[in-house]
């Protein structure tokens, strides 16, 4: 099945090698305690904010980070861009939501010890060009957890940040798995669709995205 010519699909898929979408992972009360968790990230000790960068502009999506912190384009364990303070610690229950999640998609949490996350709020508007990740020093997996309203998630190759891609349509409630062949493929966020979101999971508005990682760094 061709996720472009289908983007309705809502059955679990191995969208590329090692790249899984598990829609509805997340019960609505999950859901709603990771609002909850965001929010209190978002206040501080680093306020969530439009990340700055090199070449003058800022992200559309606004951004904080758990663990370590991400600036363009390194992690530090201080948020100099912001405000020079120490990042939120990574919370043991989110070392094990990340392996949960290796086990949904795998069947294995191959051992898997995230130390980062990174929240990102879209607002009406906010979206994400297509990049690579690949400032981690670690090919482990990155898990990414979909709360708010939906959007088309573009999901490309290692080589170019053009095509060939894939659109997929991700939904609140969405576990993504991106390991293996796809880690550092190319990927996007072209559009969100607003007021689409279920305001039972405490998010009136907006997009949440949290992504967990291994940086690899100590
Ligand atoms: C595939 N976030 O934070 S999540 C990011 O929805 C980022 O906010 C998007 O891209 C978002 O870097 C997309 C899906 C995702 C995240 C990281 C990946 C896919 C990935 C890393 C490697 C490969
Ligand atoms: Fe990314």
């Amino acid at each position: 099945m061709t996720d472009g010519l289908f983007p309705l699909r809502r059955e679990r898929a191995e969208v590329a090698p090692g790249a899984v979408h598990v829609p509805g992972w997340l019960s609505v009360e999950r859901q709603r305690e990771l609002v909850e968790a965001c929010r209190g990230w978002a206040r501080g000790p680093v306020p969530m904010r439009h990340t700055a960068l090199p070449g003058g502009g800022v992200m559309s999506v606004r951004t904080v980070c758990v663990g370590w912190h991400w600036q363009p384009y390194r992690y530090t364990r201080t948020a100099d861009d912001v405000n020079g303070a120490r990042v939120a610690r990574f919370p043991a229950w989110l070392v094990e939501l990340g392996r949960a999640a290796l086990v949904e998609a795998y069947g294995d949490d191959g051992g898997y010890a995230p130390d980062t996350a990174l929240v990102n709020f879209y607002e009406r508007g906010a979206r994400m060009g297509m990049h690579q990740d690949k400032e981690e020093r670690s090919g482990a997996p990155v898990v990414s957890l979909s709360i708010g309203d939906r959007c088309v998630f573009r999901f490309g190759n290692t080589e170019t940040r053009g095509r060939p891609y894939t659109d997929v349509e991700l939904v609140s409630g969405d576990l993504f798995v991106f390991g293996g062949p796809s880690r550092f493929a190319h990927h996007g966020v072209p559009k969100v669709y607003p007021d689409t979101g279920d305001p039972a999971t405490g998010l009136a508005a907006g997009r949440l995205n949290i992504t967990l990682r291994e940086t690899g760094l100590s």
